[in-house]
């Protein structure tokens, strides 16, 4: 399914991802662009204005959560579905996570990206680069029914 180039762009991107930085960016990000997301956080207290968002710790903890579960998708490219099956269940049983919004976190993780890789973010690595989000979107949204 991939090709060692399309794996070796992967893994070139995702070594200059510093989750401490991109992870609490990118769900900041997806709830000021997409304020409707704030309804899954409940309990992260404060998440009402841009700079709420901004200095909530919750939403930095939960961010570098989740950058550090798409690195387990980096390292078992090849069952990126089996990887995230269990995870795909709790997003839709018991968070009532809506499907869509895995595309919207990958828009706002590319940006993110973008931001820190500037020009290394080239058209090609930006493709290959999405088409490994979408397989991942594809994964957390496969147990849906
Ligand atoms: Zn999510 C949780 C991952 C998306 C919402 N997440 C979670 C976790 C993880 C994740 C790992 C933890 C789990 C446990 O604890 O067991 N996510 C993830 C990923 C993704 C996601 C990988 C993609 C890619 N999420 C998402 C979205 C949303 C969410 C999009 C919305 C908007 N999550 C969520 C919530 C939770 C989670 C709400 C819970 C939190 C707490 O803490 O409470």
């Amino acid at each position: 399914k991939w090709t060692d180039k399309e794996r070796s762009t992967i893994n070139a991107v995702w070594d200059k991802v510093d989750i401490d930085e991109i992870g609490p960016q990118v769900l900041a990000r997806v709830l000021i662009v997409y304020p409707w997301t704030e309804r899954y956080f409940g309990s992260f207290g404060d998440i009402f204005t841009v700079t709420a968002v901004l200095n909530n710790p919750k939403v930095a903890a939960h961010g570098k959560v989740v950058l550090k579960e798409l690195g387990k998708a980096v390292k078992n490219m090849d069952n990126i579905k089996g990887t995230y099956a269990s995870l795909s269940q709790l997003h839709n049983e018991k968070l009532h996570v809506d499907p869509d919004s895995f595309r919207l976190l990958a828009d706002c993780i590319t940006i993110s990206v973008a931001c820190k890789l500037r020009s290394a973010l080239d058209p090609q690595v930006q493709a290959t680069w999405q088409k490994f989000l979408s397989a991942v979107v594809e994964a957390m949204s496969s147990q849906y029914y």
